[in-house]
C-alpha cells in the first residue's frame, strides 16, 4: 500500500506547564509546540516537533522549525506517491541539522501509515517487546533543596522507577548528597545538559560515591571525544543525549568508549527510521538505551511510548504521565502511569490515543495548510 499525502496542516499550540522546568540552559513555563497533521483519504496522521522555544538544547526552536517545515520539509512529500513511511527521512536528508523539524513530519507519516493499515504504531515500527513501559521522571532544578526533596518524595510515592535530577555547577554534588541521604536506595541519575568541561573531571568524580545509574551529557553538546576522555576517569557510567544525532554518532561514541548508555530521543535523531537505527547499533554493541523526553504533549508522548517497545529500551525512560506536565492534555485518554511506575501499551491503530481536535483548536495560535 502506497502513501500519497494530500495536505499537511501545521499548527502551533500553547500549553502552560503545571510546574516550571529548569535545566542548566534555562527555565520553561509554557511550551510552544508545533503539531504536524498529514492527511490522506480523510485519515490523519499526527506528529509533534519536539524542539524548545529557544535554540538552547540544540540549534532548533519553534519559529525556525515552522519555516523549515513550510519551505523545505513538507513540499517534497506532498502529492507524490511514497512506497512507505520509511522513505520520508531521505526526502529531507539534504538539510543540515533541524532533525526535530524533520522528525515531526516523519513521525506523522508513520502514524498515518499505521492508521491506513489499521495497526498500532508500536507494531508498525517493529516494536512490541513489552506491553508495560518502565517509567522514570526528570526533575528540574528547583529553588531550594527542600523543594527538590519534596518533589522526589511525590514521584517515588507515585511509583516511578527512577529519578533523574538536573544538575549544573553550583547545584550538583551538594544537592545529590542531600538527596542520597534522604533516599538511600532509589534508582537515581543526574543530567547536566552540557554544563561542564573536561577541566571539571575531578569535580564530577565526586559524584561516584552516590552510585548513580549514570550521568547524562556532562560535557559539550557536540563533543564525543571529550566524553571519551572523561569516561575512564569516572566510575559512574556516562549516558549521551545531545551528542547522538544519528546512528553513525552512536557507532563513533561506542567505538571511542565515550558512553556506556544512550538516551534516544525521536526528534533529536530525526524520526523513527533513524531512532531504530540508533537502537540497533546500540543493541548490537550491548549498550542499553532508554527513551528521552522533551516535555512533549500527548502526541509526542504517544510516539515515545511506541518507540519504547523496541527490545533494547531496557532502562526506565523520561516518558511519564500527562498530568505531571499539563492540566489537560490534547489526547484522550491522557497518558497514565500505574502505581508500579509503568505505562500500558494500547492496541488501537496508530498512536493508540484519540487526538482531541476541539481542544487543539482552542489552544492553536497559528495554523497553515500546505497543499
Ligand atoms: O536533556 O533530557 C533532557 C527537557 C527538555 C530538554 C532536554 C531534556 C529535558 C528533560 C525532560 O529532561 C524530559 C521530560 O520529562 O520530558
Ligand atoms: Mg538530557
Amino acid at each position: 500500500m502506497g502513501i500519497k499525502i494530500e495536505k499537511v496542516v501545521l499548527r502551533e499550540i500553547r500549553l502552560p506547564l503545571v510546574h516550571f522546568f529548569e535545566t542548566s540552559f534555562g527555565r520553561t513555563y509554557e511550551r510552544r509546540i508545533l503539531l504536524v497533521e498529514v492527511v490522506q483519504d480523510g485519515i490523519s496522521g499526527w506528529g509533534e516537533v519536539t524542539c524548545g522555544e529557544n535554540p538552547f538544547y540544540n540549534e532548533e526552536w519553534t519559529d525556525a522549525a515552522w519555516l523549515l517545515l513550510k519551505h523545505y520539509i513538507v513540499p517534497p512529500v506532498l502529492k507524490r506517491p511514497l512506497p512507505s513511511a520509511d522513505c520520508v527521512a531521505e526526502l529531507s536528508a539534504h538539510i543540515r541539522g533541524h532533525r526535530m523539524a524533520r522528525g515531526g513530519l516523519e513521525a506523522a507519516v508513520w502514524d498515518l501509515e499505521a492508521r491506513l493499515k489499521n495497526v498500532p504504531l508500536w507494531k508498525h515500527i517493529g516494536g512490541g517487546a513489552r506491553k508495560e513501559i518502565p517509567c522514570g521522571v526528570s526533575i528540574g532544578i528547583q529553588d531550594s533543596i527542600p523543594q527538590l526533596l519534596k518533589k522526589i518524595e511525590t514521584e517515588v510515592n507515585a511509583g516511578y522507577q527512577r529519578i533523574k535530577i538536573k544538575i549544573k555547577p553550583g547545584w550538583d554534588v551538594n544537592v545529590i548528597r542531600e538527596v542520597r541521604k534522604e533516599f538511600p536506595s532509589i534508582k537515581m541519575m543526574a543530567d547536566a545538559n552540557s554544563a561542564y568541561t573536561l577541566a571539571d573531571a575531578d569535580h564530577l568524580r565526586r559524584l561516584d560515591e552516590f552510585y548513580l545509574m549514570m550521568i547524562e551529557q556532562p560535557l559539550a553538546h557536540d563533543d564525543i571525544i571529550d566524553h571519551a576522555q572523561l569516561q575512564p576517569k569516572l566510575e559512574t557510567p556516562i549516558c549521551l543525549d545531545e551528542c547522538i544525532r544519528s546512528a553513525h554518532h552512536a557507532e563513533q561514541a561506542i567505538a571511542l568508549g565515550a558512553c556506556k548508555i544512550i538516551n534516544i530521543k525521536l526528534g533529536r535523531v530525526g524520526g523513527f527510521l533513524e531512532a531504530r537505527r540508533v537502537h540497533d547499533v546500540c543493541k548490537a554493541a550491548g549498550i542499553p538505551v532508554w527513551c528521552g523526553g522533551m516535555l512533549e504533549s500527548g502526541i509526542g508522548r504517544a510516539h515515545n511510548v511506541a518507540l519504547s517497545t523496541l527490545p533494547n529500551f531496557v532502562l526506565p525512560g523520561d516518558v511519564s504521565a500527562s498530568k505531571r506536565y499539563w492540566s489537560r492534555d490534547i489526547i484522550e485518554p491522557e497518558v497514565e502511569v500505574s502505581p508500579s511506575g509503568a505505562i500500558t501499551v494500547r492496541d488501537e491503530a496508530g498512536l493508540g490515543y484519540a487526538v482531541n481536535s476541539a481542544y487543539i483548536k482552542e489552544i492553536t495560535v497559528r495554523e497553515e495548510t500546505i497543499d
